[in-house]
Protein backbone atom coordinates (compact mmCIF):
# COMPACT_ATOMS: atom_id res chain seq x y z
CA UNK A 1 0.00 0.00 0.00
CA UNK A 2 1.24 3.41 -1.16
CA UNK A 3 2.16 6.14 1.59
CA UNK A 4 -0.53 8.98 1.41
CA UNK A 5 0.68 12.46 1.35
CA UNK A 6 -2.42 15.20 2.22
CA UNK A 7 -1.70 18.37 -0.12
CA UNK A 8 -3.83 21.00 1.41
CA UNK A 9 -3.99 24.66 -0.08
CA UNK A 10 -5.78 27.42 2.05
CA UNK A 11 -7.82 30.37 1.05
CA UNK A 12 -7.95 31.92 -2.66
CA UNK A 13 -5.70 29.62 -3.95
CA UNK A 14 -8.09 28.44 -6.18
CA UNK A 15 -7.36 31.95 -7.91
CA UNK A 16 -3.90 30.38 -8.97
CA UNK A 17 -3.18 31.42 -12.97
CA UNK A 18 -6.26 33.72 -12.78
CA UNK A 19 -4.99 36.68 -11.21
CA UNK A 20 -1.54 38.47 -10.38
CA UNK A 21 0.17 36.20 -12.21
CA UNK A 22 3.43 38.46 -11.92
CA UNK A 23 3.76 37.08 -8.38
CA UNK A 24 2.04 33.57 -7.88
CA UNK A 25 2.49 32.60 -11.94
CA UNK A 26 0.52 31.58 -14.57
CA UNK A 27 -0.07 28.06 -13.49
CA UNK A 28 -3.69 27.22 -11.98
CA UNK A 29 -4.42 24.74 -9.41
CA UNK A 30 -5.23 22.11 -11.74
CA UNK A 31 -1.93 22.61 -13.32
CA UNK A 32 -0.12 21.86 -9.75
CA UNK A 33 -2.22 19.28 -8.68
CA UNK A 34 -1.42 17.33 -12.05
CA UNK A 35 2.15 17.71 -11.20
CA UNK A 36 2.15 16.83 -7.48
CA UNK A 37 0.19 13.30 -9.05
CA UNK A 38 2.87 12.59 -11.71
CA UNK A 39 5.42 13.37 -8.95
CA UNK A 40 3.79 11.21 -6.42
CA UNK A 41 3.35 8.58 -9.08
CA UNK A 42 7.07 8.51 -9.47
CA UNK A 43 8.07 8.70 -6.21
CA UNK A 44 5.28 5.84 -5.05
CA UNK A 45 3.05 8.01 -2.82
CA UNK A 46 -0.63 8.07 -3.09
CA UNK A 47 -1.99 12.06 -2.54
CA UNK A 48 -5.22 13.91 -1.57
CA UNK A 49 -5.48 17.15 -2.75
CA UNK A 50 -7.81 19.71 -1.67
CA UNK A 51 -8.29 23.60 -1.28
CA UNK A 52 -10.56 25.76 0.55
CA UNK A 53 -11.09 28.79 1.27
CA UNK A 54 -12.65 27.97 5.12
CA UNK A 55 -10.31 27.67 7.84
CA UNK A 56 -12.38 25.57 9.65
CA UNK A 57 -12.00 22.93 6.24
CA UNK A 58 -8.73 22.99 6.62
CA UNK A 59 -8.40 21.96 9.95
CA UNK A 60 -11.13 19.19 9.18
CA UNK A 61 -8.84 17.84 6.69
CA UNK A 62 -5.73 17.83 8.96
CA UNK A 63 -7.64 15.78 11.17
CA UNK A 64 -8.74 13.77 8.65
CA UNK A 65 -4.95 12.99 8.20
CA UNK A 66 -3.70 12.47 11.38
CA UNK A 67 -5.63 8.87 10.76
CA UNK A 68 -4.72 8.57 6.93
CA UNK A 69 -1.53 10.18 6.06
CA UNK A 70 2.26 10.14 6.68
CA UNK A 71 2.75 13.67 5.90
CA UNK A 72 1.17 17.18 4.57
CA UNK A 73 2.55 19.48 2.28
CA UNK A 74 0.18 22.81 3.17
CA UNK A 75 0.69 25.98 1.60
CA UNK A 76 -2.14 27.84 4.06
CA UNK A 77 -2.03 30.75 2.05
CA UNK A 78 -3.12 33.65 3.97
CA UNK A 79 -3.77 31.77 7.06
CA UNK A 80 0.05 31.33 7.30
CA UNK A 81 0.20 34.60 9.46
CA UNK A 82 -2.51 34.49 11.40
CA UNK A 83 -4.00 31.61 12.45
CA UNK A 84 -3.12 29.72 15.97
CA UNK A 85 -5.93 27.41 15.52
CA UNK A 86 -4.41 25.88 11.88
CA UNK A 87 -0.97 25.71 13.85
CA UNK A 88 -2.56 23.37 16.74
CA UNK A 89 -4.13 21.02 14.36
CA UNK A 90 -0.52 20.48 12.74
CA UNK A 91 1.22 20.27 15.78
CA UNK A 92 -1.06 17.49 16.98
CA UNK A 93 0.09 15.23 13.44
CA UNK A 94 3.24 13.01 14.26
CA UNK A 95 4.18 13.14 11.09
CA UNK A 96 6.01 16.07 9.02
CA UNK A 97 4.62 18.53 7.74
CA UNK A 98 6.26 21.07 4.82
CA UNK A 99 5.15 24.51 4.09
CA UNK A 100 4.98 25.76 0.90
CA UNK A 101 4.92 29.23 -0.45
CA UNK A 102 4.30 30.06 -4.26
CA UNK A 103 6.30 33.64 -3.67
CA UNK A 104 9.31 34.18 -1.58
CA UNK A 105 7.56 35.66 1.50
CA UNK A 106 10.58 37.22 2.84
CA UNK A 107 10.53 39.53 0.27
CA UNK A 108 7.46 40.69 0.32
CA UNK A 109 5.52 42.71 3.18
CA UNK A 110 6.47 42.87 6.40
CA UNK A 111 3.46 41.25 7.93
CA UNK A 112 3.89 38.41 5.79
CA UNK A 113 7.55 37.35 7.31
CA UNK A 114 5.76 35.75 10.15
CA UNK A 115 4.26 32.18 10.12
CA UNK A 116 2.74 30.34 12.82
CA UNK A 117 3.00 27.07 10.51
CA UNK A 118 6.27 26.93 10.59
CA UNK A 119 6.62 26.52 14.03
CA UNK A 120 5.58 23.36 13.36
CA UNK A 121 6.64 22.50 10.00
CA UNK A 122 9.68 20.21 9.17
CA UNK A 123 10.50 22.12 6.51
CA UNK A 124 9.78 25.45 4.39
CA UNK A 125 9.86 26.18 0.51
CA UNK A 126 9.18 29.40 -0.55
CA UNK A 127 10.51 31.51 -3.88
CA UNK A 128 10.28 28.58 -5.91
CA UNK A 129 6.96 28.98 -7.78
CA UNK A 130 4.63 26.16 -8.13
CA UNK A 131 7.75 23.91 -8.20
CA UNK A 132 7.89 24.04 -4.19
CA UNK A 133 4.83 21.83 -3.60
CA UNK A 134 7.06 18.74 -5.94
CA UNK A 135 10.11 19.82 -3.96
CA UNK A 136 8.09 19.08 -0.73
CA UNK A 137 6.71 15.67 -2.14
CA UNK A 138 10.70 14.71 -2.88
CA UNK A 139 11.44 15.63 0.34
CA UNK A 140 8.82 13.74 1.60
CA UNK A 141 9.89 10.64 0.10
CA UNK A 142 13.14 11.08 1.33
CA UNK A 143 12.18 11.45 4.75
CA UNK A 144 9.75 8.57 5.10
CA UNK A 145 11.86 6.24 3.07
CA UNK A 146 12.86 3.16 5.55
CA UNK A 147 16.69 4.16 6.43
CA UNK A 148 19.42 1.68 3.75
CA UNK A 149 21.83 0.27 5.54
CA UNK A 150 25.04 1.90 5.23
CA UNK A 151 23.28 5.19 3.89
CA UNK A 152 24.67 8.73 4.59
O1 LIG B 1 3.23 32.68 -1.80
C1 LIG B 1 2.33 31.96 -1.37
O2 LIG B 1 2.11 30.82 -1.77
C2 LIG B 1 1.35 32.53 -0.33
O3 LIG B 1 1.04 31.50 0.60
C3 LIG B 1 0.11 32.95 -1.10
C4 LIG B 1 -0.93 33.66 -0.24
C5 LIG B 1 -0.29 34.80 0.56
O4 LIG B 1 -1.25 35.36 1.45
C6 LIG B 1 0.91 34.32 1.37
O5 LIG B 1 1.46 35.42 2.04
C7 LIG B 1 1.95 33.70 0.44
C8 LIG B 1 -2.04 34.23 -1.12
C9 LIG B 1 -2.82 33.17 -1.83
C10 LIG B 1 -3.74 33.83 -2.79
O6 LIG B 1 -3.40 33.39 -4.09
C11 LIG B 1 -3.80 34.13 -5.15
C12 LIG B 1 -3.46 33.62 -6.38
C13 LIG B 1 -3.80 34.31 -7.50
C14 LIG B 1 -4.47 35.51 -7.41
C15 LIG B 1 -4.82 36.02 -6.18
C16 LIG B 1 -4.48 35.32 -5.04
Amino acid sequence: MPQTIYVLNGPNLNLLGKREPHIYGHETLADVEAACRRTADALGLAIVFHQSNAEHQLIDWIHEAREAAAGIVINPAGLTHTSVSLMDALSACAFPIMEVHISNIHKREEFRHFSYVSRVAAGVICGCGTHGYTLALEHLARRLAPATEGAA
